[in-house]
């Protein structure tokens, strides 16, 4: 499946439009793509192209699942991926250029300074388990309601109506849009059953071919294998697509090293334990074997 990835990542490089972005660094891009991954039989969508920090993004994923949307619980964890944004944030408020390491320490040091600096406002954890509903109370006023959890409700319609075209887990809560550090990527899943196997499409908006795609196809692949496990259905398919789908300009080198390697080996991913709910599982319930990709290729995100 490897070469799905190299094929596109090496057709934005050359056919993607060049454009100046929103963070200013530039892009070449392409619009509406897709990729197909079977998930059967442990096999996973995780690179050998170089090396991708699965636990960075097992954990990750497991921490959409709390409904966290501080990034202090991801720094207790070593997981520093969502640091430069309220890192960005920061230092434009105070201007104070307080250096990456030193501001992580003090939002896993300082309880107070995490709840100042470390949220991200009401990103993808918040609007999977607890999406804000509101009520009418009369002469055009309304009342918050409670909070809908998502995630359960679609293990909940897997189990009960196999059938529906409705298991959708939705991040993009346009009324709260404003409030989040950013908007979110990857904004849709829909989950479907085709006799005892469960499949899973995501839609992207936006995709950081080089940096973050390896971390959204692997979460995306351990949510279907969860949801599968919890609805009692074999893994199917993750079915990716993608919007605005792109390359940072600033990533040529690595992109370069990239497109001249060739895909070598199949890792596998178990699940060595069947948690009570999709929301109990453990970083150490996952297992990655197989895995002995080429070197890592390093590249700086773009904020
Ligand atoms: N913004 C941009 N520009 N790209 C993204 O991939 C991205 N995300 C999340 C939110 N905004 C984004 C953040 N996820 C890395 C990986 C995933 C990220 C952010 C950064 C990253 O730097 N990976 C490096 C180092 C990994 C590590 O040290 O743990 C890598 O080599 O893979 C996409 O969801």
């Amino acid at each position: 499946w490897e070469w799905q990835y190299i094929d596109l990542m090496r057709r934005i490089w050359s056919e993607g439009d060049e454009r100046i972005d929103r963070t200013g660094i530039g892009t070449r891009s392409i619009f509406g793509t897709q990729l197909r991954f079977d998930l059967a039989e442990g096999r996973v969508p995780l690179l050998t192209t170089k090396r991708v920090y699965w636990k960075a993004a097992a954990r990750e994923m497991l921490w959409f699942l709390t409904g966290e949307t501080n990034i202090r619980s991801l720094l207790q964890q070593g997981v520093t991926i969502w640091s430069d944004w309220p890192l960005a944030k920061y230092r434009k408020a105070t201007g104070d250029e307080i250096a990456q390491a030193e501001f992580e320490r003090r939002i896993v040091e300082d309880e107070a300074f995490a709840a100042a600096w470390g949220d991200l406002g009401p990103v993808y954890g918040k609007q999977w388990v607890d999406w804000p509903t509101y009520e009418p109370a009369g002469e055009g006023l309304y009342r918050s309601g409670p909070g809908i959890n998502q995630v359960a409700q679609v293990v909940e319609s897997l189990r009960s109506n196999p059938g529906s075209r409705r298991h959708i887990i939705e991040g993009w809560n346009v009324a709260e849009l404003d409030r989040m550090a950013l908007p979110p990527c990857h904004k849709t899943y829909q989950f479907h059953i085709a006799g005892d196997r469960l499949s899973c499409v995501l839609y992207q908006r936006s995709c950081d071919v080089a940096l973050g795609l390896p971390f959204n196809l692997f979460g995306a692949a351990l949510l279907t294998r969860m949801t599968a496990q919890q609805a009692g259905y074999e893994p199917g398919e993750l079915v990716w697509m993608g919007g605005d789908t792109h390359l940072y300009l600033n990533h040529g080198e690595l992109i370069e090293a990239q497109l001249a390697r060739e895909p070598a080996g199949e890792p596998r991913l178990a699940i060595v334990r069947n948690p009570p709910t999709i929301f109990d599982y453990r970083f150490e319930d996952f297992e990655v074997t197989g895995y002995a990709p080429q070197g890592a290729l390093k590249a700086p995100v773009a904020v």
